[in-house]
């Protein structure tokens, strides 16, 4: 089959490509990132996002949810700024993405814990900012309602991360066909939308636009639990504006939180493993690919 190219991400990539701070490093150049999402049911998925973008190593992150539950948000993130969006049912009002100004920021990462109530224009929103967008959870389900919009492309990166039953979803076809072809249907979407996809499961595989694909070798059933997808997405958005190779930075990203996953398992039994765990655990699981 002409024009695939599979690999496998392993240890030793991660090691040999995770970037090394210089000295004189200061905060603006370490990722702009701005974080969009939450709604009153779930705002715990933007804090798990938030916290896991913080401990990424993102130099500042900007929190733009709705404005009744920034309370719920900052006392979890305190390093994290805010934008106030308004909010209509405890969700971002259908226009509330209108006034938010994506020009102070490198990346964007939308879609966890976002809510499912109201529409918004997320191609009209994006398509003329030059940064990495990552759309995740519920931002997955806007996007495909608006998927035809999306076929002349951004100028800057986009990236996707479905589990399953969200890539079902974006493709029309049942979990089960997604599950058999898992890197068929991944690499075609990739291909058609010109997006990254990062398909998620035991053994995440990465798929490019140009057709390349990873697996990822790290992670465990621990992961599979509510929150462990939110933690991915900061860890992506914060690992991408760090690499001076974007897709380099997706791999390590998922490498890395299966692998704190991984760390966790060998000190205490998988059933007790939390999203909020594998946070605290990223210093350590960092600081062991050194
Ligand atoms: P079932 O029924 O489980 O068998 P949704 P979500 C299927 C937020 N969260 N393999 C699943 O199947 C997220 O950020 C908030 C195969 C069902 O059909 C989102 O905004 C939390 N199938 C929102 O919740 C913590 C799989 O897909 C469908 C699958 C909804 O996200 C939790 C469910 O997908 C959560 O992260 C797999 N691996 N995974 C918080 N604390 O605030 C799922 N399915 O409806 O998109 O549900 O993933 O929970
Ligand atoms: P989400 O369903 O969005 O919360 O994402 C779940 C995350 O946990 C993804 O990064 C999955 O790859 C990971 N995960 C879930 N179940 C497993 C499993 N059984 N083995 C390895 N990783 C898993
Ligand atoms: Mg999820």
């Amino acid at each position: 089959n002409s024009g695939i190219t599979k690999y496998v991400r392993g240890e030793s990539d991660v090691c040999r490509t995770l970037p090394k701070r210089k000295a004189n490093v200061h905060k603006g150049a370490n990722g702009k990132g701005l974080v969009v999402g939450g709604s009153r049911g779930m705002p715990g998925a933007l804090s798990l996002t938030t916290l896991a973008a913080l401990r990424t190593g993102i130099g500042l992150c900007t929190v733009a949810l709705p404005e009744d539950i920034r309370l719920l948000v900052t006392q979890n993130a305190a390093e994290a700024t805010l934008v106030n969006l308004p909010s209509q049912d405890g969700e971002i009002a259908p226009d509330g993405l209108e006034a938010l100004d994506l020009t102070p920021y490198d990346g964007v990462a939308i879609g966890p814990g976002m809510g499912r109530a109201h529409r918004y224009d997320l191609y009209g929103y994006f398509r003329v900012f030059k940064g990495t967008v990552v759309i995740d959870a519920d931002g997955l389900n806007h996007l495909s309602r608006e998927l035809e919009n999306w076929k002349d492309g951004r100028d800057g990166l986009t990236v996707i991360t479905p589990h399953p039953g969200e890539m079902a979803v974006l493709t029309g076809k049942t979990i089960k066909e997604v599950e058999r072809n898992r890197f068929s249907i991944s690499r075609q979407f990739a291909r058609e939308h010109q997006m990254v996809v990062v398909l998620k499961g035991p053994y995440t595989i990465t798929s490019t636009p140009e057709g390349e694909q990873w697996v990822n070798t790290s992670g465990n059933p621990a992961l599979a639990k509510g929150g462990s997808g939110d933690v991915l997405t900061g860890m992506i958005l914060a690992s991408v504006l760090q690499h001076s190779h974007k897709i380099e930075g997706i791999l390590n990203a998922v490498y890395v939180h299966g692998h704190a996953a991984d760390q966790l398992i060998h000190e205490r039994d998988e059933l007790g493993v939390t999203a909020s765990d594998v946070i605290n655990q990223l210093p350590r699981a960092f600081h062991s690919l050194r």
